[in-house]
């Protein structure tokens, strides 16, 4: 496969970004080749400045749900557009976003934006000290929540291909404030808790973790961390930045009926474009200025692009609920391919999917937390990583990612990519 022109591009592009990318997962280091530079992408398919079309798993990391460049959601930016970019003002926009987040998820009340995840769950994590008085958080080992100093502690996603599992440049007195626990353990959360009682502001969770490949919770793990919670007056914040409108419409917290204290929200409800949202109940997001003591600002938040980018991806999830059923039939197909290459290849490969996710891991599993994520072979993973590009499949670029399945993948490519995952 030609890549001369990705090649060219990312020799300039390290003179002046560091790595050449602009987040470290899209420099391919943990698959160990030149990232492929993209000149456009349409629907489930994506082409690289050498003219090199594959078919798109990685959906940008979770806003493509409905494929790239979707016509009506182009369409309503473009018009957006000529009214204006940025007012640096309240517009109804961001109120018809605002009701349209609440009305598909009943446990948020009240709703503020801002321009990425990481300032999302950085915010809301603010106003879970503000409205409880107390500091401690605890996180889970192989989630990601963003790059907010406080949660770069045992993350998940490229922070766990870096070499420096916890980042340097973080002052230990951040951290100090962040507990970690294991996923789907429920005896390390009690153990914290018990130990911290009353000082625990929040416990934040990824509902289905999607940051060390896709990790689903075990049957009572997430009701047990709703009554913990309860127990201590403890809030219980969903990072739904991925499952957010990608389980279902209501998300993960629908999906497994969980009403989480806090959501914090990103990707899909921005629709390709820089958007993330957290709320909850409104006597806790009345903590948030300028209503109560918590500050928190933004100068794009809510953009009337971003805001019209979100609200027509939105729309047309509405009105399509037949498109979960159907991603969901596509994903199961894929986990089926991967399933087959283990019994006939007698390949260690395990899968877990849920939804529109999956993550096919190069290790015997089960996989069912970090420690079992870890085990697997990443140069397996880069070897069928680049199997996969030269069979004209794109998939992520790190064994630690999730699988995304668009509205757009057709049953042809998905058979196309079944052929390819058993060639
Ligand atoms: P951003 O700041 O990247 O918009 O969102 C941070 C974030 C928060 N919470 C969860 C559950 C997330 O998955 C993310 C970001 N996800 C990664 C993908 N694993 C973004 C891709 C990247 O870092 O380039």
């Amino acid at each position: 496969m030609n890549i001369r022109e990705s090649e060219q591009l990312f020799e300039k592009s390290v003179k002046r970004i560091p790595g050449g990318v602009n987040s470290p997962v899209r420099a391919f280091g943990s698959v160990g080749r030149t990232p492929l530079f993209i000149d456009h992408a349409k629907g489930s398919r994506i082409t690289d400045v050498d003219g090199n079309t594959f078919v798109d798993y990685v959906c940008s990391w979770g806003p493509g749900i409905l494929g790239h460049a979707h016509p009506a959601v182009v369409e309503a930016v473009q018009r957006a557009c000529a009214d204006g970019l940025t007012y640096g003002a309240p517009t109804k926009k961001e109120w018809q976003l605002a009701e349209m987040v609440c009305e598909a998820m009943p446990s948020v009340e009240k709703v503020r934006m801002v321009s990425s995840g990481t300032e999302a769950v950085m915010s809301a994590i603010r106003v879970a000290r503000g409205y409880t008085g107390r500091d401690l958080i605890i996180k889970f080992k192989g989630n990601y929540h963003g790059h907010s100093d406080g949660l770069l502690v045992k993350a998940g996603s490229a922070a766990l291909t870096t070499a420096v599992p916890d980042s340097s440049g973080v002052p230990a007195s951040y951290t100090q404030n962040t507990l970690v626990a294991l996923y789907n353990d429920p005896d390390s959360v009690r153990e914290l808790m018990e130990k911290y009682r009353e000082q625990v502001a929040a416990i934040i969770v990824e509902p289905v973790a999607a940051n060390m490949g896709v990790v689903l919770p075990e049957k009572g793990f997430l009701q047990f961390l709703r009554e913990i919670t309860q127990q201590y007056g403890t809030l219980l914040i969903f990072d739904e930045v991925i499952t957010g409108f990608r389980l279902g419409f209501g998300g993960a917290q629908e999906y497994f009926g969980i009403r989480p204290d806090m959501t914090t929200l990103g990707k899909i409800i921005g629709g390709g474009m820089p958007m993330a949202a957290y709320g909850g109940r409104a006597e806790i997001m009345d903590m948030v200025s300028p209503v109560g003591p918590v500050y928190q600002a933004g100068t794009l938040s809510g953009n009337p692009i971003a805001t019209t980018a979100g609200i027509a991806t939105l729309e047309i999830l509405k009105q399509h609920p037949e498109y979960y059923d159907e991603i969901e039939r596509k994903a199961k197909r894929l986990a089926e391919a991967f399933a087959q290459r283990a019994k006939t290849a007698g390949e260690a490969i395990w899968v877990n999917q849920v939804g529109s996710l999956l993550c096919a891991f190069f290790t015997a599993g089960p996989v069912r937390d970090y420690d079992s994520a870890t085990a697997s072979d990443t140069a397996a993973y880069a070897k069928y990583f680049g199997q996969m590009l030269e069979r004209g499949v794109y998939v992520a670029p790190s064994q630690f990612e999730a699988m995304f399945v668009s509205a757009a993948h057709t049953d042809e490519e998905i058979e196309k990519t079944c052929r390819a995952v058993l060639e």
